[in-house]
């Protein structure tokens, strides 16, 4: 497996770029769009204001990561539908187990979906009780301009194209650090009809510590 990093990047972040060929990313995608059947993409909402985020969520496996007017948050069951969220596909366990390296399975798989013009400001990903376990990342679908920063919002950013199959790695230094999508490049790639146009993201995450 090839891995690229750069010295300008922060400590712990590693890029596999087309880790999944063609055929892993549409057995995976076959995986995403019968799991949303179960769990449809809702639209979070930025706590307080309740401004609506542009991209849409849902989650597999035991927790999912959920943002509305009263806050963010890890929980068991859909904010819609009410239900657990759908178990955690097998072979998003077995990719956490070859690149994560992290001693305890993930709790949350985050699945984003990007429409042509949704992004994601810079943020630092601090909901999870144990900051020190990796989150693994999953490009599928159009090009992504990826942005990482430092721990602090004034630090220095660097930017990298994200495409299909590409798996990012955040762990270390890294995991603490500001990160965001700027943009989408619309019909660089393919999603199933049922998803529609754009990108799909899915993040590993372990949220309790152990
Ligand atoms: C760097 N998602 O869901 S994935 C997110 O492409 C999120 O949908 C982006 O940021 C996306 O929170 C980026 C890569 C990623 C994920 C988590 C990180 C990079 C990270 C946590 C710390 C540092
Ligand atoms: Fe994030």
């Amino acid at each position: 497996m090839t891995e690229i990093s750069s010295p300008d990047w922060p400590q712990g972040l590693r890029l596999f770029p087309a880790a999944l060929d063609a055929v892993a990313q549409a057995e995976l995608l076959d995986a995403v769009v019968e799991l949303i059947g179960e769990a449809p993409f809702f639209t979070p909402r930025m706590p307080r204001w309740g401004r609506p985020f542009s991209v849409r969520m849902s989650n597999f496996g035991p927790l999912g990561w959920v943002s509305d007017i009263s806050g963010y948050r890890y929980q068991r069951h859909h904010p819609e539908t009410d239900r657990p969220w759908p178990p955690m596909p097998q072979a998003l366990l077995e990719l956490w187990d070859t690149f994560a390296r992290w001693p305890a399975p993930p709790q949350a798989a985050l699945v984003n979906h990007y429409r042509p013009g949704a992004r994601m400001s810079l943020h630092v990903d601090r909901d999870e009780r144990d900051l020190r376990a990796p989150i693994l990342s999953i490009s599928l679908g159009d090009d992504a301009l990826f942005r990482i920063g430092g721990p602090q919002r004034r630090d220095p950013t660097c930017s990298l194209r994200l495409r299909a199959g590409d798996i990012l790695l955040m762990a270390g230094a890294a995991r603490r650090c500001h990160h965001g999508i700027d943009r989408i490049y619309p019909g660089t790639a393919r999603l199933p009809r049922a998803i529609g146009e754009g990108r799909i993201n899915i993040t590993l995450r372990r949220v309790d510590k152990g």
